[in-house]
């Protein structure tokens, strides 16, 4: 091997940006307005009518669903414990469940085994002996991004640890390294190229290698239909069958506005509010925040969502943030 091996992640590590404050509340209000946006067209009919009876606050707003409930609950155990810490994270999952947030089946049930007192590493195998591989420890990857934004190694332990305790399935803690790493890279604005290349190195399943190659392809022609996208990546609560879904319309519309990419997610039908919530949280990583402020107030409690976002920078950027 030769010295300039051995040099390359030094150099990696220097020629990184700074992140700005205005990508990680952009990251985050994507995150949140993918969700409550997308959540009103989820799933079939019964869905959307019960969603129509309890999607709004009592002020009117729109209420946001288990992807952004999670996604707090990641940002505000880290903040408090400065780590991941996975029993404060299990504990802080489960003290915030409410079944009108709408989280998956097997969620719901591990974190009301959670709370009624038992250990998360036994109960996160009771519905599914090898864990679960829905999309949910995908939905709040683009966290981590925000926790452990400079160095790809840590942030895929981190992603490890948050996503075991709900979603210990392979696939399902792969599809949420691939969102962590892609709004990772779009924090760098990498080119759509890069970040595919990298991704594509980074699975170890078929299933996402096949479906990032296909994402590449389908970003180079322009005409292809939201039909066939549906059925070559998916738009299901399965990780496999969303987390690239999200990945593709990020990438697709990173340089458009944040509504023309949601109305296409939104047309996909399926798991709109995640794959939505995903494709968001990337799409505001690229492009900060300026353009969502104005809708992002329709959301319940988006003021907690844009401090905690502050907070976030502030930790990981401590002496820069007064000049920022
Ligand atoms: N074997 C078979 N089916 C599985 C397995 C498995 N190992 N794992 C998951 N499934 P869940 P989530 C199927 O309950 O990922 C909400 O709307 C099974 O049908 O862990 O937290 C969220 O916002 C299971 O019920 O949920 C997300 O959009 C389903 O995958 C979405 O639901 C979901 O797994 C998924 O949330
Ligand atoms: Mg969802």
């Amino acid at each position: 091997m030769t010295k300039t091996f051995y040099f390359f992640p030094l150099i990696c590590i220097w020629i990184l940006k700074m992140i700005s404050l205005n990508k990680y509340k952009g990251c985050f209000l994507g995150l949140a307005m993918g969700d409550a946006f997308g959540a009103p067209y989820e799933g079939g009919p019964l869905e959307q009518l019960l969603w129509r009876a309890i999607g709004k606050t009592r002020d009117g707003k729109l209420r946001y669903t288990d992807d952004t409930q999670m996604a707090i609950d990641l940002a505000e155990s880290y903040l408090y414990n400065d780590t991941i810490d996975q029993n404060h994270l299990a504990q802080t999952f489960a003290q915030s469940y409410q079944w009108s947030r709408g989280y998956g089946p097997s969620t719901s049930q591990l974190l009301r085994l959670i709370k009624k007192g038992k250990n998360w590493r036994e109960a996160n195998k009771k519905k599914f002996k090898t864990g679960s591989f829905g999309n949910g420890a995908a939905m709040r990857a683009s966290i981590l991004a925000m926790c452990f934004p400079y160095n790809v190694q840590t942030l895929l332990n981190s992603v490890i640890k948050s996503a075991e305790i709900t979603h210990a399935h392979p696939l399902g803690i792969e599809g949420a390294k691939l969102i962590a790493r892609a709004t990772q890279a779009a924090f760098q604005d990498l080119d759509n190229e890069k970040i595919l290349a990298e991704l594509f190195h980074q699975c170890q399943s078929k299933i996402y290698k096949d479906k990032i190659i296909f994402c590449t392809e389908a970003l180079n022609k322009p005409n292809i239909k939201v039909s066939e996208i549906k059925k070559q990546l998916g738009n299901g609560i399965a990780a496999p069958q969303s987390c690239v879904t999200a990945i593709y319309f990020s990438l697709q519309f990173r340089d458009q506005k944040f509504n023309s990419m949601l109305n296409k997610i939104i047309g996909l039908g399926g798991d709109t509010d995640t794959i939505a919530s995903m494709a968001g949280s990337i799409w505001g990583a690229f492009n900060g925040n300026q353009s969502l402020n104005q809708e992002a107030k329709n959301i319940e409690k988006w003021e907690k969502i844009d401090q905690i976002s502050k907070d976030l920078f502030e930790r990981i950027h401590p002496k820069h943030h007064q000049t920022l």
